[in-house]
C-alpha cells in the first residue's frame, strides 16, 4: 500500500458516522464518555492505531477499550505505544482531530493530512493488539474498532476481555519478543507465569500470608484474579469478592478502588466479611488501581492508599539496594502528584529524592524514568516501579561479596520480574505489597503507622468553563483566573498544616479543590459551619469548602446557584 485505501475507508466510515453536536477529546486517559456515543470515535481509533504502527515501522500498538472506574454506562479507548507506555503526547492531538471530523469526507481529508504531516510510509505493515473490559457496551465498540482495522488492512490480534495492565504487558512482550530485552511470553499465560514465579521466589521461606480479600469492582479484575489464583496455588490464598461481571449495573457500583478512595470507607458488600485485623484491597474496573485497607481492633476502617503503598515499597527497595551493597551505584527516587498526602511526602523526602509532577500516569511515568529505580504512585492507587535498563544490567552483572548481599540482589532481580513496569497494575502491585509485608512481618497496623495521614478533603466545583483555570508548579498554584491564588493563600494561612490547590479535571467537566489542614489558627476565630464531619477532619473540610467557595465566586457566575456549604 503506498496510498490510503480511501474507498475502503469511506465504505466503513459511512457506517460509523460521527454524531453531530458532540465534541470528543483525547484526554489524560484517552477518549472517555458515554459508551453509546463512541461508535465513530472507536472506528477512527482503529485506523489511527494502524497508522501509528506504520509510522513506527510496523511495531505493535495496543488499543484498550475501557472506562476504568467510571460508571457502567461510560466507555472509552486508549492507545498503548510499543514499549507498553501511554501514547506519545503529540499523537493525542491527532486523535482528537480525527475523532471530530464532521463527515466521512472531512475524516478522509484529515487522514490524508496526517499521513503527510507525520511522514507515514504507508507501505509498512500495521500491527495492533486490542482488548476490552467487561462493560456491556464493549462488544459493539469492539466491532467498530475491527471495522477500522479492516478499512486500513491492519494485522490485528484480539486479546479478548482482559485488564488494562495485561494489555500493556502484551504490547511490550510482543515488541521485545526474541530480543535481549524480551519482556516475557506474549500471552496471558506468560504474564501470570512471570508474576507468580517471581512472587513464589520472593516469599519462599516466609510465613504464608492470611487469606486476602480482593474487591474486584465487579469488573475484569475478577477474571484476572481467578486466573491468578490458579497460578499462585497454595503460595497465597486469595478470596475474590464483587465478581459479578455479567449483572447489569454492578460495575464499580459501591465498590472498587475509586469508591474506597473517594468515600474513604469499606465497600458495603465487604462489611460482613471483614474481621478486626483483616486486610483487604480493592481493584478498579480495569484493574490498574489498587487500594488497601483493614479494620483496626475497634473495627474502624483504615485506608492504605497509593501514598502508603509508595512509602512501603520505596523504603523496602532502598533497604534491599543497601543490603546488596549497591547504594552508591543505584539511586532510588519517588514521583508523586500534588494529591499525595503531605505526611507521605514528608516521610519519603526524609529518606530519598521526591519529585512532584502534574496529575496523570504519563507525567509520573516519564519522571520516574529519570531515576535508576523510580517508584511512582498516585494517591488514587495507580502506580508502579521502573528499573532503568542500566540498573537491570547492573543487577545481573554485580558480583555479591557476602551471602547477605547475594540474597538481597536476588530479591531485587525477582522484583524486576514481579513488577509490571509498563504501567500501574493492581494485581502485580498487590503481590508486591504482600512481598514487602511478608519480609517485614508487618500487618496492616505496622504498615499504616509508617506515618499518619494529614486530614484532607477533595471537593468538586461545577463551573462555566474549566479551561479558564490554568496552573503551574505541578498544578500546585493557579495562574488563572488572575488573583485567585492570592486569595487561596490568604485562606490557607489561617490553618495550621494548611495546604490547598485547585486544578481543572482532565476527565470531568469540573474544577477540583484539594485541602489539608490540621487545626485552625486561633487568629481566624470560628466561622459558622454546619457540615457533619468527624472532629479530626473538620478543618480540612472547612478549608476545602472555603476554597471551593472562592472558586465558585470566581467562575460560577449566578450567585443563586452558589451551594450553601460554600461558606465565605
Ligand atoms: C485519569 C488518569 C489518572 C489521574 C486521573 C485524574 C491515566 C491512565 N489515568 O484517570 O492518572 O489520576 O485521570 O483525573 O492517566 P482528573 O483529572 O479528573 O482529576
Ligand atoms: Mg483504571
Amino acid at each position: 500500500m503506498s496510498q490510503l485505501p480511501l474507498n475502503a475507508i469511506k465504505h466503513y466510515s459511512d457506517a460509523h458516522s460521527k454524531p453531530p453536536d458532540l465534541h470528543f477529546q483525547y484526554g489524560t486517559a484517552g477518549f472517555r464518555t458515554l459508551g453509546n456515543t463512541l461508535d465513530s470515535v472507536i472506528f477512527r481509533v482503529g485506523i489511527l492505531a494502524g497508522l501509528r504502527s506504520k509510522r513506527l515501522d510496523g511495531k505493535t500498538i495496543g488499543v484498550m477499550v475501557t472506562a476504568s472506574h467510571n460508571p457502567e454506562q461510560d466507555n472509552g479507548v486508549k492507545l498503548v505505544d510499543p514499549r507498553g507506555e501511554m501514547l506519545e503526547a503529540s499523537w493525542e492531538a491527532h486523535a482528537t482531530l480525527l475523532a471530530n471530523a464532521s463527515s466521512t469526507d472531512a475524516f478522509l481529508e484529515a487522514l490524508t493530512a496526517l499521513v503527510k504531516s507525520t511522514k507515514i510510509d504507508l507501505s509498512k505493515p500495521a500491527r495492533v493488539v486490542y482488548a476490552r473490559d467487561t462493560r456491556p457496551s464493549g462488544p459493539a465498540l469492539i466491532s467498530a474498532l475491527e471495522d477500522g482495522f479492516k478499512a486500513l488492512g491492519v494485522e490485528a490480534r484480539d486479546a479478548g476481555i482482559t485488564t488494562t495492565p495485561i494489555l500493556h504487558y502484551l504490547v511490550k512482550a510482543i515488541n521485545t519478543k526474541g530480543t535481549n530485552e524480551s519482556y516475557g511470553e506474549d500471552s496471558e499465560d506468560g504474564y501470570f507465569t512471570k508474576l507468580s514465579t517471581s512472587f513464589k521466589k520472593l516469599v519462599a521461606g516466609k510465613a504464608r500470608p492470611d487469606p486476602l480479600i480482593i474487591d474486584c469492582a465487579n469488573g475484569v479484575g475478577a477474571h484476572a484474579g481467578a486466573k491468578l489464583i490458579e497460578y499462585l496455588g497454595d503460595s497465597f490464598p486469595l478470596v475474590l469478592e464483587n465478581t459479578t461481571t455479567s449483572t447489569p449495573g454492578t460495575l464499580n457500583e459501591s465498590c472498587g478502588a475509586d469508591f474506597v478512595k473517594t468515600m474513604q470507607r469499606l465497600p458495603p458488600t465487604l462489611a460482613n466479611l471483614m474481621k478486626p485485623g483483616q486486610r483487604a484491597c480493592s481493584l478498579d474496573g480495569d484493574a490498574d488501581r489498587l487500594m488497601y485497607y483493614y479494620l483496626d481492633e475497634r473495627g474502624q476502617f483504615r485506608m492504605l492508599d497509593g501514598d502508603k503503598i509508595a512509602a512501603l515499597v520505596a523504603a523496602f527497595i532502598v533497604e534491599l539496594v543497601k543490603l546488596a551493597g549497591l547504594d552508591s551505584e543505584i539511586k532510588v527516587g519517588v514521583v508523586q502528584t500534588a494529591y499525595a498526602n503531605g505526611a507521605s511526602t514528608k516521610y519519603l523526602a526524609e529518606r530519598l529524592p521526591v519529585k512532584c509532577v502534574p496529575t496523570g500516569v504519563k507525567h509520573l511515568h516519564h519522571a520516574a524514568e529519570h531515576y535508576d529505580v523510580g517508584v511512582y504512585f498516585e494517591a488514587n492507587g495507580h502506580g508502579t516501579v521502573l528499573f532503568s535498563k542500566s540498573t537491570q544490567d547492573k543487577l545481573k552483572s554485580h558480583e555479591p561479596s557476602t551471602p547477605a548481599q547475594s540474597t538481597a540482589l536476588n530479591h531485587l532481580i525477582n522484583l524486576t520480574q514481579l513488577i509490571n513496569q509498563t504501567v500501574g497494575d493492581a494485581l502485580s502491585d498487590m503481590l508486591l505489597v504482600e512481598v514487602v509485608l511478608a519480609h517485614k512481618s508487618y500487618s496492616g497496623v505496622e504498615w499504616n503507622s509508617l506515618y499518619a495521614d494529614l486530614p484532607n478533603r477533595l471537593v468538586k466545583v461545577v463551573v462555566g468553563d474549566r479551561n479558564g483555570f490554568k496552573t503551574e508548579d505541578a498544578e500546585r498554584r493557579l495562574v488563572s483566573p488572575p488573583g485567585l491564588q492570592t486569595k487561596i493563600d490568604d485562606l490557607v494561612r489561617r490553618y495550621e498544616g494548611g495546604r490547598s490547590f485547585v486544578r481543572p479535571s482532565g476527565t470531568e467537566d469540573v474544577v477540583r479543590v484539594y485541602a489539608e489542614a490540621v487545626v485552625k489558627s486561633q487568629a481566624d476565630g470560628g466561622s459558622p459551619y454546619f457540615i457533619e464531619v468527624t472532629e479530626t477532619y473538620k478543618f480540612a473540610v472547612e478549608l476545602a469548602f472555603r476554597v471551593a467557595g472562592l472558586v465558585y465566586d470566581e467562575a460560577g457566575g449566578d450567585p443563586s446557584r452558589r451551594p450553601k456549604e460554600f461558606l465565605p
